[in-house]
């Protein structure tokens, strides 16, 4: 079989059917394989940054994603992306159409590089934020693609494959058996004294509970981590980056922990408990209400492939066979009603008047109400926070990069999500400043006939940083486009539906309309109006961005809560 056709073969046996990507001459080749062989579908994008995202996206609903792109210009371009796909853990495999051997082994400057005859630049800038890289060659090649679709797998990590533009035609002895994407068998002993370890603690324990961060997400576990928290009548709190991990109507569900920002109930489950089971925690400013996060002594911290336990680190285990053999060891609790009560759900309903001017306040109250159980959820950086304080209805899945925050990812992740799950209703919220980071890859959406809602809020530029600094500073400011013009503008011939709110009754209306197509809803804000959550975060942030000396301080610098 051609390198090029063995590679499709396994990227299809490790589920991914989807390619995103744009072409050049140094991966047309491979694109003509995808073509001639129809194993994969192929969703080209504007650029390759948003391939980078859609391939995120798509691996966050999928299990995992890939992108093909042309030598450095195309590879390069992703590399936000796929930095982000490590720093939020997602499998994500980047096949760099590059420049031939030929070139290599002679010697030959080519375009597409930095023209002084070096080649492994790009490798190098790659072997910084993925998990494995590697030039393929007809000597490694059936090894090398199998090992790095496995690595990606295994380690959810993206990771950079260049395939050399004149080997993909070539033939090569390959393996029949199909590609199984599986771990290392456990070790059997590890496993069972770390589950007997685990589950002696917490059911000695007076105020065991649990703290899902997104690995849990990212390893499927989330089935288990409900399952043991049902028979013990656990609390499980969550990180931001997990929100819609652990199903938000699950009776034991106790709230996202922030440290000092969190719920006071979720606050005390998590920091008053005797025995915290952490599972994947990653502590940063966004995860640790900035630092001030304060887990239990006892506080044992599992992880994908790894649990520590006291003094005993546990080796050679996976998180769901853990997790299986604790819920095996464990004794069922009678506990009837969760022991701790669920984290407060959104502020409580005030019925603004119709012909009011939208407001950020009156904007959330009616997403809430607009969420069904089963929707998929994106969220940009920016006021657009507020999804976070939202009650989610059964089944719901959010996707939004919080530990890498690139402001634009969600448009081009939608174009993934859409991909991986259509029949699902997808809605994406997002400012106009993330938005114009990103916003042509709604033409890739209107051209596949999509049919997400998209809730933009025009405030004139960057709200959100007006919360650190430049309450109202003209670099916090984007220029004013027509947003709810753009289906027309990326599609002449769309039906999508365009709204524009000023009013909460134009929301409403807009709220009424059938998901039948694409909805783009433009509500135009107030620069200065922000959930107070957000203020919040943005004003710690700058103290710890800018330090007591900083600008801040200085008179209206900084955008405030209203008090
Ligand atoms: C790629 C990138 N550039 C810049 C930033 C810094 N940044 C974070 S949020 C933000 C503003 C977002 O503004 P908008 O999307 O309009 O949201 P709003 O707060 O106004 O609702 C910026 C510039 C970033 N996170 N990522
Ligand atoms: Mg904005």
């Amino acid at each position: 079989m051609s390198i090029g056709e063995f590679l499709l073969r396994r990227l299809e046996e490790a589920g991914v059917g989807h390619l995103f990507g744009v072409p050049g001459d140094f991966n047309l080749e491979l694109l003509q394989q995808l073509e001639d062989s129809s194993r994969l579908k192929w969703v080209g994008t504007c650029s390759e940054l948003n391939a980078s995202y859609a391939a995120d996206g798509y691996a966050r609903l999928h299990g995992m994603g890939a992108l093909t792109v042309t030598n450095a210009v195309g590879a390069l371009g992703a590399i936000n992306g796929i930095a982000g796909s490590y720093a939020e853990h997602v499998p994500v495999i980047l096949i760099a159409g590059s420049i031939p051997l030929r070139s290599i082994e002679r010697g030959l400057g080519m375009h597409h590089t930095t023209g002084d005859g070096t080649w492994d630049r790009f490798l190098g800038a790659f072997a910084q934020v993925t998990a494995a890289q590697v030039r393929l060659t007809p000597n490694n090649a059936v090894i090398e693609i199998d090992r790095l679709i496995l690595t990606a797998w295994r380690e959810k990590l993206p990771v950079y494959l260049e395939l050399p533009s004149d080997i993909a035609y070539l033939n090569v002895e390959v393996p029949a058996a199909p590609l199984i994407l599986a771990d290392p068998p456990c070790d059997q002993e590890r496993v069972q004294s770390c589950a007997a370890a685990i589950a002696g603690r917490l059911s000695r324990a007076k105020a065991p509970a649990i703290l899902v961060d997104q690995d849990v997400d990212r390893y499927g576990a989330a089935p288990e981590v409900i399952a043991l928290a049902e028979k013990m009548g656990l609390p499980v709190a969550v990180t931001g980056p997990a929100k819609a991990v652990i199903d938000e109507t699950f009776p034991h569900f106790a709230g996202i922990y922030n440290g000092k920002a969190s719920d006071s109930r979720t606050r005390e489950a998590i920091e008053a408990s005797d025995c915290l089971l952490s599972i994947g925690y990653r502590p940063i400013d966004g995860t640790s209400g900035d630092f001030t996060a304060s887990l239990p002594a006892d506080t044992i911290r599992a992880r994908g492939h790894s649990v520590d336990i006291g003094d005993d680190n546990y080796q050679a285990v996976t998180l769901k066979e853990v997790l299986r053999g604790v819920i095996d060891a464990v004794s069922s609790t009678d506990s009837g009603p969760a022991r701790q009560a669920p984290a407060a759900a959104a502020p409580a309903p005030r019925r603004p008047d119709g012909s009011e001017k939208l407001t950020q306040a009156a904007y959330w109250e009616a997403i809430q109400g607009y969420l069904r159980p089963g929707d998929v959820l994106l969220t940009d950086n920016g006021t657009s926070y507020a999804i976070f304080g939202l009650r989610l209805p059964a089944k719901c899945s959010v996707v939004a990069s919080i530990i890498w925050g690139s402001i634009g990812y969600s448009v081009g992740a939608l174009l993934g999500t859409l991909t991986a799950a259509p029949q699902r209703r997808h809605l994406l919220f997002i400012g106009d400043g993330s938005f114009q980071e990103t916003a042509q890859e709604l033409s890739t959406m209107l051209r596949h006939d999509c049919k997400p809602v998209i809730f933009l809020i025009n405030n004139g530029g960057y709200t959100i940083e007006r919360g650190y600094l430049g309450k109202n500073s003209t670099y916090n400011d984007v220029a004013t486009w027509a947003y709810a013009d753009l289906p027309k503008v990326f599609r002449p011939d769309t039906t999508a539906r365009s709204f524009v709110c000023r009013t909460v009754a134009d929301l409403e209306e807009a709220l009424r309309a059938p998901n039948d197509r694409l909805i783009f809803i433009e509500s135009v804000m107030d620069p200065h109006d922000a959930p107070a959550s957000v203020i919040h975060s943005s004003n710690n942030g700058a103290e710890l961005d800018y330090g007591p000396r900083g600008p801040q301080h200085r008179d209206d610098a900084q955008l405030r809560p209203v008090t």
